[in-house]
This record gives C-alpha cells, sequence and structure tokens, in this order.
C-alpha cells in the first residue's frame, strides 16, 4: 500500500471500512491550518529569539517563571481565538463511523473536542488546565474576552525588534541581569513575562498543566494510548515529527502488533519507512478526502458543516 501522491489508496479505504478499532495518533500539524504554529516551528514575533524546546522544561519555569508563564499564557489566548480546521472535523465525523475510535493527541489545544470529538486522550496535558506546581491544586482561568485581548495585544508583533531579549535555555538566560533590565524596560513589553498566579490553598506558583521534556506522561493517558495502539487494527499518524517519546512509540507499537498504519504529513519524519501508507499532504486536504472516500460523506467532514 505504498503511496506518495494525494489519492487515497483502495486499499486504505478498505481498511478504514473494515477496522473495528481505530487510533487517530496526532500532532501539532492538524491545528496548523488553524493558524497554531507547530511545535518545531521557529518562534515568531516576540518570541523569535526563543527556543520553544528550551522553554517547555521544569527548569525554564524555575529559573523565569514569568517568562515561561508569560508564553503559554500568550499560547493560551491564541488557541481560545483559534476554531478547529477540516481535518479536526474531519476526523470527529470517523469517530462516528467506525465501531471504535481513540483520538490521542500529543497537542495542548482543545480543537478535537470543539470539532465535536468524543474521548480525546490527551498525552501532554492542556492548556487550559493549570495546577499549582508545588500541591497540585487545579486553578480556575480567567477566560473573559478582556482577558484574551489583553494578552494578545501586549504581544503585539509590531514591538518585536525593538527590545532586548532574554535566551532562556542558553547561557544568556541565567544571566539575571539582562533579564531584569528587559524586564523593567518597557510596559509594552508586559504582556509577554507574566508573573503566574499563586496557588490558593498554598501560596506556590500555578504551573501551566502540560508535559515538560523530563516529565512522566499522565499515567491513565499513556496506558490507555499503549493499550488502544496495542489492540488497534488501523492507526493513523497525522502531524507528528514522531520526534518525542514516549508519544512515538505508538505507531510503533500497533506496527508490532501487526496493525495497519498510516501516516498524513508534508514532510519527512523517521516513520516514513516504517509506514504502509504515507499520505503526504496537510491533514487539513487529506482527512476530509479519507472520510469521504471511505464513507462517501463529502460533506461532513467538511469546515463549517457541523457546529462545533
Ligand atoms: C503538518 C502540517 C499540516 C505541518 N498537516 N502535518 C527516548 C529517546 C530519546 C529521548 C527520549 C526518549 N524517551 C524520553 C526521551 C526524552 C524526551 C524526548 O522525547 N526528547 C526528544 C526531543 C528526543 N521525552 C520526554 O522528556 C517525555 N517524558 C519522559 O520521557 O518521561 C520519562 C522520564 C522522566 C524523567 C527523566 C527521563 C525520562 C516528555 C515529553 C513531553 C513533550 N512535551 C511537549 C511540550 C508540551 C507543552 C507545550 O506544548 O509547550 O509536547 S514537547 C512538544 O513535542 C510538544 C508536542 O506535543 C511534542 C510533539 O511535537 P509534534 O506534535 O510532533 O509537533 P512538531 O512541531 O514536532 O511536528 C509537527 C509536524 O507537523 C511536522 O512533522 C510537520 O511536517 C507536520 N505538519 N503542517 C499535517 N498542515
Ligand atoms: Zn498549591
Amino acid at each position: 500500500m505504498k503511496n506518495t501522491h494525494h489519492d487515497i489508496p483502495p486499499a486504505l479505504i478498505e481498511a478504514l471500512r473494515n477496522a473495528q478499532r481505530v487510533v487517530v495518533f496526532t500532532g501539532a500539524g492538524v491545528s496548523a491550518e488553524s493558524g497554531i504554529a507547530t511545535f518545531r516551528d521557529a518562534l515568531t514575533g516576540l518570541w523569535s529569539r526563543f527556543d520553544a524546546q528550551a522553554l517547555a522544561t521544569p527548569q525554564a519555569f524555575r529559573e523565569h517563571p514569568d517568562i515561561v508563564w508569560g508564553w503559554y499564557e500568550w499560547r493560551r489566548a491564541q488557541v481560545l481565538r483559534a476554531a478547529p480546521n477540516a481535518a479536526h472535523y474531519a476526523i470527529a465525523a470517523l469517530q462516528r463511523h467506525v465501531p471504535a475510535l481513540t483520538i490521542v493527541t500529543q497537542n495542548v489545544d482543545d480543537l478535537h473536542e470543539r470539532a465535536g470529538a468524543t474521548k480525546v486522550v490527551h498525552l501532554h496535558g492542556s492548556l487550559h488546565a493549570p495546577r499549582c506546581s508545588a500541591c497540585g491544586a487545579p486553578h480556575v482561568v480567567d477566560d473573559g474576552p478582556a482577558t484574551v485581548s489583553s494578552v494578545i495585544e501586549t504581544h503585539a508583533e509590531a514591538h518585536a525588534e525593538t527590545r532586548a531579549e532574554t535566551h532562556v535555555g542558553t547561557p544568556a538566560g541565567s544571566n539575571a541581569d539582562t533579564y531584569a533590565d528587559t524586564h523593567a524596560a518597557s510596559n509594552a513589553d508586559e504582556g509577554r513575562r507574566i508573573p503566574p498566579p499563586a496557588c490558593t490553598q498554598c501560596g506556590a506558583p500555578v504551573r501551566p498543566g502540560v508535559v515538560w521534556f523530563g516529565e512522566s506522561l499522565p499515567s491513565d493517558a499513556w496506558s490507555t494510548a499503549l493499550h488502544a495502539a496495542q489492540q488497534c487494527d488501523l492507526l493513523f499518524s497525522i502531524g507528528t515529527s514522531a520526534l518525542v517519546y514516549p508519544a512515538a512509540e505508538l505507531p510503533q507499537r500497533a506496527l508490532a502488533a501487526g496493525a495497519t498504519v498510516v501516516q498524513v504529513n508534508p514532510n519527512a519524519t523517521p516513520l516514513d519507512a516504517h509506514a504502509h501508507c504515507n499520505l503526504h499532504g496537510a491533514a487539513a486536504d487529506i482527512m476530509p478526502r479519507v472520510l469521504a472516500a471511505a464513507f462517501d460523506q463529502r460533506d461532513e467532514g467538511l469546515k463549517g458543516d457541523q457546529a462545533p
């Protein structure tokens, strides 16, 4: 079933129609066409001199809590303003056609759910579930329109080139003077560095409810995902670089258990050599066509045709 063009192979259509258990494993590429940058895209605007891999660590939060919290607030506001795209809708529609379809996502947004998907397993947590960094108590976020606008506007890209930057995760990142000077330098910059709120139970800083490098995945999410991958007939790996472990094990586990593995990605990944079928292209283009080809539901997966 090797395939390198956009046509949906008949063998895939057949496999999907006959499948009893399907896993849809997604990464940042699925949300790219909703305007949310993928994790390994270079950061832009005010964040262009920062390194996402360095920011997404417990060490960065310990050393620069207001930079890290500000970055996550900026991303959370972006997600609140974004809408699901045709890939999210097509995946949610597939869930209604297949006897059992588990969505396992590495994404920290909620666009699968807003497209109507149910039972979404979040391996890397959520932007919308911050918790205390010490006692773990959940923190209720203020998602009022004024809050969202303020976070977006104080990050306006127009200011990007006019101020000094601090490099988190580089030698400059531990330079307290650079950090303090930058922090004090400009009111217009305030939205970028936001001190995390204090826990109402114990006073410790609240942290984003995501899984950083070096942290364990939530054990219930991981065991559900692993079980689903090992039991499925067909696994789609969509919009992920397949570089981050243990999540990247899931397609390998499915292959080892005898499942058909289909990858949807415009670019090469380490999974190319192992997947039974590589559909090279954007998820928002390909997934509605997979749905239509298998279930003749041409309209169902299209963006906007279903109320979120
Ligand atoms: C499109 C598209 C379109 C574009 N349509 N597609 C084994 C080997 C080596 C290292 C390790 C290992 N096991 C563990 C590690 C260490 C580490 C790791 O994997 N490091 C790698 C970088 C090598 N893993 C961990 O630390 C994990 N924890 C762990 O292992 O715990 C045990 C332990 C404890 C203590 C000590 C040691 C071990 C935790 C990993 C947590 C990852 N968290 C992040 C951040 C979440 C919060 C946040 O978002 O800020 O999760 S990292 C980041 O990567 C994020 C993502 O979910 C994850 C995956 O990224 P994804 O989704 O694949 O995005 P991209 O940007 O990489 O790729 C996008 C893809 O889309 C590209 O392929 C594009 O082509 C494609 N695309 N447009 C379709 N329109
Ligand atoms: Zn607490």
